[in-house]
């Protein structure tokens, strides 16, 4: 080992690691599980941890970056109606992952209404109690 005259040694100083156990936090509060959205759909969430990397939501296979924030507003008119899950993931610098998950239903079609019996009460002169059946698909 090399001495200088202040007897310092010219060993490598250690390397400063933080260690990191601890899994992110993360929690999807809004939508709730299985909720039916049309339209602009609000997704309201949290994470957290001390070494964090970053945070992401993934819906339909695009994934979004929410590191430095709460809050991302889904367009859901530009999806196919049907059921999707969102997903939270949350990464912190030592590796820790840690998913959160919600499913929700798209539907931004109108339902359809027909009458069933229309042709029995076209230009029917109505009187007294009338039942008209209506067939309601969605
Ligand atoms: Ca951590
Ligand atoms: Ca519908």
């Amino acid at each position: 080992m090399a001495l200088d005259e202040a007897a310092n040694t010219n060993a490598t100083l250690p390397t400063i690691v933080t260690l990191d156990n601890m899994t992110p936090t993360a929690k999807i509060l809004a939508p709730d599980e299985g909720q039916i959205i049309g339209g602009p759909c609000s997704i309201s969430f949290r994470h957290y941890d001390a070494n964090l990397k970053n945070a992401t939501l993934r819906i339909a296979a695009v994934v979004y970056n929410v590191t430095d924030v709460t809050e991302f507003t889904l367009d859901t008119t530009e999806l196919i109606d049907g059921n999707y899950t969102i997903t939270l993931t949350v990464i912190d610098n030592a590796g820790n992952v840690v998913d959160e998950t919600v499913t929700i239903t798209v539907d931004n079609t109108d339902p359809e209404v027909s009458m069933i019996n229309s042709a029995d009460l076209n230009g029917a002169e109505l009187t007294g109690i009338v039942v008209i059946e209506l067939n309601v698909s969605d």
